[in-house]
């Protein structure tokens, strides 16, 4: 039933090493509006199912040279590729334990020959129905996977990603005795953004600053949101200098870029703390996160748009006094920590 315009877009491979019978398949196939690829033996078939955008349902003579369909069936299943393949076995024989031994290698379905071409065409659609739900399941669940995973606001990793690559590059930078840092970037009074342009309008600003960052940072870089207008970034194989520098370079462009929300352009800063795991600090995940978390409030109590380093500008820190923007925070206070911070 060529009336199908799906039908035509539907790619099916055909094996089958006698050439007449291929052939007048072929075209029968082609008539239903399919696209036909066809393979002369197990061994062209297999290449093909393993290629790029392969068929998703294949017509296998059974008795074939080299790996007869049989063969392909069990690669086929075995290979676990994705999206499913639906295969359709076809051959002359036809006791009971062929048809046992053809499903049992994978096989979805087995046509005796000679067939009735009508009864071939309801099986490849049963097989592109099959094909279809198989294909939208996958959809559904890449979809899952990124809800999962991404913040729906900024497009970033969400908390839970970012606790998972942190805890899995914390355990690889144990094991290579690496340095790795983390940065937390708090954006400064954000609140007064909602309060004076909207809610709509602070959206926007956490989407920018979102781009900004991540379009700065290396590709192996992790940056995610964290909760609220706080930013977690991962910075692999990086000392307390490297992350100093690419933490300057982040604070610059956040507050460097103009985000124009209706009409308005804003600007905004961000403090920055940092922490770096390594052989002096240890690689404790959670230990790491509370002390960049306290290095950003010391960064926010010494002026804010500026970065403190846990263990090297903290301690000399004082919290009352004006530093200038990303230099060390001066002398003097304890290391700052905020309510409900142990996370
Ligand atoms: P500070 O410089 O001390 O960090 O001040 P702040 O105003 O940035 O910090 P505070 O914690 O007082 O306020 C954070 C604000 O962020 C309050 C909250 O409404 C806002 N916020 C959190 N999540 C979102 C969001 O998804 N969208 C918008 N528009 N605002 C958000
Ligand atoms: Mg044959
Ligand atoms: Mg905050
Ligand atoms: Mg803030």
């Amino acid at each position: 039933m060529c009336d199908l315009p799906e039908a035509r877009r539907l790619k099916v491979l055909l094996a089958e090493d006698a050439r007449f019978a291929r052939h007048l398949l072929q075209r029968v196939l082609a008539g239903w509006g399919y696209e036909v690829v066809l393979a002369e033996d197990g061994e062209q078939a297999w290449r093909v199912l393993q290629g790029p955008d392969a068929p998703s349902i294949a017509l296998l003579d059974w008795m074939m040279p080299g790996l007869d369909g049989l063969e392909v069936c069990r690669k086929v299943r075995q290979a676990g590729r994705e999206p499913y393949t639906y295969i359709i076995l076809l051959t002359g024989r036809d006791r009971q334990q062929d048809v046992v031994e053809g499903l049992a290698a994978g096989a979805d379905d087995y046509l005796r020959k000679p067939f009735d071409n009508l009864e071939l065409e309801a099986r490849i659609r049963t097989g592109r129905r099959i094909a279809e739900l198989h294909g939208e399941l996958i959809a559904a669940r890449e979809a899952l996977r990124e809800q999962a995973t991404t913040d729906s606001l900024t497009g970033l990793a969400n908390r839970r990603t970012i606790l998972e690559t942190l805890g899995r590059e914390l355990e690889r930078c144990r094991r290579l005795a690496t340095a790795c840092a983390i940065v937390f970037v708090d954006l400064d009074h954000f609140k007064h953004v909602n309060d004076t342009h909207g809610h709509p309008a602070g959206d926007e600003v956490l989407r920018q600053a979102a781009s900004t960052m991540r379009a700065i940072l290396r590709p192996y870089d992790l940056v995610g949101r964290y909760g609220g207008e706080e930013f977690v970034v991962v910075l692999p194989d990086c000392d307390a200098a490297g992350a100093r520098a690419a933490g300057e370079r982040l604070r610059a462009s956040v507050a460097g870029t103009a985000i124009s929300v209706g009409g308005v352009s804003l600007r905004v800063t961000c403090s920055l703390g940092i922490a770096v795991g390594d052989s002096r600090n240890g690689w404790d995940r959670d230990r790491l996160l509370n002390a960049a978390d306290a290095a950003m409030y010391s960064a926010k109590r010494a002026g804010r748009d500026r970065i403190v380093v846990a263990g090297e500008d903290e301690g000399t820190a004082a919290d009352t006094v004006e530093a200038k923007p990303a230099g060390p925070a001066p002398a003097g206070r304890r290391r700052g920590s905020r309510p409900g911070s142990a996370r």
